[in-house]
């Protein structure tokens, strides 16, 4: 039995529930069974017993008061993973499903992620099993208002910096920020995603999208390909879906889907100018449903209760491109197997760990170019970095500035994927190239530290 499979069953062993963390690091650590055989000095130090144990995780009671006057009563979290190479960063998730084990994946996740962007970032995650859906501003005011009532003293600008994430955007982001500056009395960088005249950057809102695409447009290049004139399926309509929609219309491609929990949309005729405005509206003021899509455009069919990748799977659809931007485990294998027969050449990973260790095989066995999501959704928080920076600066930099140096980020990224397969001996397999590039960072740094 190797090293690295006994800290896996120890893993197991200690939270036999927490699947969706077991899948996160199973991942990882498979990739990480090469760097065990050449790096004895980490094995010594136990880095890879203590890389999956999260530094702290705090969890919390959140009471608020809804409209009716009524007490609610929800549990707030935050996992602060690793903070070995920078500060703890990684978003807020507010959905009915969050729980212990979908926030380790995502903190564990973010932890690689962040190395990835050579910025100086730590890992975590946090959120609460709060349902923004169907509730009012003044609601999800108070309710925002209750949770920093707690995080706050576990958070700051050399500490720890949340963001947005599922059901966290710019108006939870406002609230936030908003009930921190009031109790702490201190204007300063605590979170990420903030408006413009609040010390927001340019780009924050656009960069997971724009990242992902950028991210894919590198993969196909090493094939002569390009985003023109390919037809290309994403998953989700929020905040990653909206923008990497944008991207891959302004580089000549024609997006075919969008989706959200209830329904899926398909538009043969693309997704495009004032269409794109129309979701924009739909899902960011009015807070509606995506299936009103079909409602407004004839040309466009709904699939109420299926993904799109249900829709692929059934009736045959063709698509070049996949950008899952919508949740974890969204892609199992047959559906990665109906993707390979519709002719898709790449997926790019909008979502945290969209796809299922059985969708990747089904990506591998097929060569497809397969960007996994610490990799390819790393333009959020790399942006996050970015608007890090201008606070502790106070400037603010153009939008070609924080677009240019993003876009940057994302080649380097991607270089840095395939030269660490290829220096391990797993030439253009970018998951062991991303969970090597990114371990071996926090690994180097761990060890200098000593056993803290
Ligand atoms: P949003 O809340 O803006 O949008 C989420 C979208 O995904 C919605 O369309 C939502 O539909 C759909 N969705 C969420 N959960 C489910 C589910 N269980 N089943 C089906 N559809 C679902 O979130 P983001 O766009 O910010 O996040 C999307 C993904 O991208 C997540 O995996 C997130 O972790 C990841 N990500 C986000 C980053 C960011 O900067 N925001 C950065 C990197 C990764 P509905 O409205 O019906 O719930
Ligand atoms: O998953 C992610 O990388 C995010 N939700 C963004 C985190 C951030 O700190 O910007």
């Amino acid at each position: 039995m190797s090293v690295i499979s006994e800290v896996m069953d120890r893993v197991k062993e200690r939270d036999p529930y927490q699947f969706e963390f077991h899948q996160a690091a199973q991942e990882v650590l498979e990739s990480l069974e090469v760097t065990a055989k050449k790096h004895p000095e980490f094995v010594r130090a136990r880095i890879y017993d203590r890389i999956v144990e999260p530094d702290r995780a705090i969890v919390f009671r959140v009471p608020w008061v809804d409209d009716k006057g009524d007490v609610q009563v929800n549990r707030g979290y935050r996992i602060q993973f690793n903070n070995a190479i920078g500060p703890y960063k990684g978003g807020l998730r507010f959905h009915p499903s969050v729980n212990l084990s979908i926030l380790k994946f995502l903190g564990f996740e973010q932890i690689f992620k962040n190395s990835l962007t050579t910025l100086p970032m730590g890992g975590a995650k946090g959120g609460s099993d709060f349902d923004p859906k169907g509730k009012s501003d003044d609601e999800v005011m108070r309710f925002c208002q209750a949770f920093v009532r707690e995080l706050y003293r576990h958070i700051g600008p050399d500490v720890d910096v949340p963001a947005g994430d599922i059901g966290v955007g710019g108006r939870e982001i406002g609230y936030m920020f908003g009930y921190y500056k009031k109790i702490r009395n201190d204007h300063t960088g605590v979170l990420t995603g903030k408006g413009l005249e609040w010390g927001g950057s340019l780009i924050r809102p656009e960069a997971t999208g724009y990242g992902c695409v950028y991210f894919a447009a590198e993969m196909l290049t090493t094939k002569g390909q390009s985003f023109a004139g390919k037809t290309v399926a994403i998953s989700g309509s929020g905040n990653v879906a909206q923008y990497a929609m944008e991207k891959v219309n302004q580089l000549g491609g024609r997006v075919i889907s969008l989706c959200d929990s209830s329904s899926t949309i398909v538009d043969e005729q693309g997704i495009c100018g004032e269409k794109c405005d129309f979701v924009l509206d739909l899902k960011n003021q009015r807070r509606g449903r995506i299936s009103e899509y079909a409602d407004k455009y004839a040309g466009a069919a709904c699939f109420i209760g299926d993904s799109i990748w249900d829709v692929i799977k059934s009736n045959g659809l063709k698509v070049d491109v996949a950008l899952p931007c919508a949740t974890q485990n969204e892609i199992d294998g047959e559906q990665a197997a109906a993707l390979v027969k519709s002719g898709c050449l790449c997926v790019s990973e909008g979502a945290n760990m969209p796809s299922t260790p059985e969708a990747i095989r089904v990506y591998q066995d097929a060569n497809m170019l397969y960007g996994p999501g610490k990799a390819a959704n790393a333009g959020g928080v790399a942006t996050s970095g970015l608007e890090m920076s201008q606070n502790s600066m106070r400037l603010s930099w153009s939008r070609e500035e924080v677009d240019g140096r993003l876009l940057e980020i994302m080649k380097n990224i991607h270089k840095s994927c395939l030269d660490a397969a290829e220096a391990y001996g797993k030439k253009g397999d970018y998951v062991t190239g991303a969970n090597i590039a990114g371990f071996l960072k926090v690994a180097n740094a761990m060890l200098a530290y000593g056993i803290v």
